[in-house]
C-alpha cells in the first residue's frame, strides 16, 4: 500500500486545538502503517527558529522556514503535519506555492476567539488582556481566516477524535492514503 506525500497545514488561533487534532491524526496514520512527521512550535520554535519572536516580520520568517522544511520532508516521502497559528493569508499562500498541486492541504481549525479565550489552557489570553503579551494573536495581532481551505473543522465543541476522523477522510478522498 502506498502513500502520497503531502503537507497537512493546520492553521487557527492559539487554543483552537491544532496540535491536539494533529497528534490524533498522526496516531491514526501510524496505526495504518503510514510515515509521518509533525512540525509545531514545540519542536521548531525552541530549535531551528529560536531566534524568532512574534512580531509580524518574525512570524513570516517562522512560517517561511517551516514551509521549506515541510517541503524537504515531502521530498523524503512523509505525510507532514504542520501546526502553527500561521495567521497571515499571504504566508500560507507562499507555503502552498512551495509545493505541487494537491500536496498542500490547508486545514482550518476554526474555533472562535471566545472559545479559545474561555479555554485558555496556558493562561496566555489572560496575560494578553492584561497587556503582558504584546502582539498576541486575536488580541494585539490579527488572525486572517482561510478563504478556501481544503477542510474546515468546527473546533468550538466537537470532540477532537471526530475532527481527526474528518482529516483522515480528507486524506482518503484526496488519494493520499
Ligand atoms: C500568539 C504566542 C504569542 C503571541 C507566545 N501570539 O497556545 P500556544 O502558545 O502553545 O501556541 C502559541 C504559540 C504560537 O506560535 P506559532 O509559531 O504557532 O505562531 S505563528 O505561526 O504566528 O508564528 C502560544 C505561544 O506560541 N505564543 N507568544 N504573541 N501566540
Amino acid at each position: 500500500k502506498g502513500q502520497k506525500p503531502c503537507v497537512l497545514w493546520f492553521t487557527g488561533l492559539s487554543g483552537a486545538g491544532k496540535s491536539t487534532v494533529a497528534d490524533l491524526v498522526e496516531q491514526r496514520l501510524h496505526a495504518m502503517g503510514r510515515h509521518t512527521m509533525t512540525l509545531d512550535g514545540d519542536n521548531v520554535r525552541h530549535g531551528l527558529n529560536r531566534d524568532l519572536g512574534f512580531t509580524a516580520e518574525d512570524r513570516v520568517e517562522n512560517i517561511r522556514r517551516v514551509a521549506e522544511v515541510a517541503r524537504l520532508m515531502v521530498e523524503a516521502g512523509l505525510i507532514v503535519c504542520v501546526s502553527f497559528i500561521s495567521p497571515f493569508r499571504s504566508e500560507r499562500r507562499l507555503a502552498r506555492e512551495r509545493l505541487a498541486d494537491g500536496e498542500f492541504l490547508e486545514v482550518f481549525v476554526d474555533a472562535t476567539l471566545e472559545t479559545c479565550e474561555a479555554r485558555d489552557p496556558k493562561g496566555l489570553y489572560k496575560k494578553a488582556r492584561a497587556g503582558e503579551i504584546p502582539n498576541f494573536t486575536g488580541i494585539g495581532s490579527p488572525y486572517e481566516p482561510p478563504e478556501a481551505p481544503e477542510l474546515r473543522l468546527d473546533a468550538n465543541g466537537s470532540d477532537p477524535e471526530t475532527l481527526a476522523e474528518q482529516v483522515v477522510e480528507l486524506l482518503a478522498a484526496r488519494g493520499v492514503i
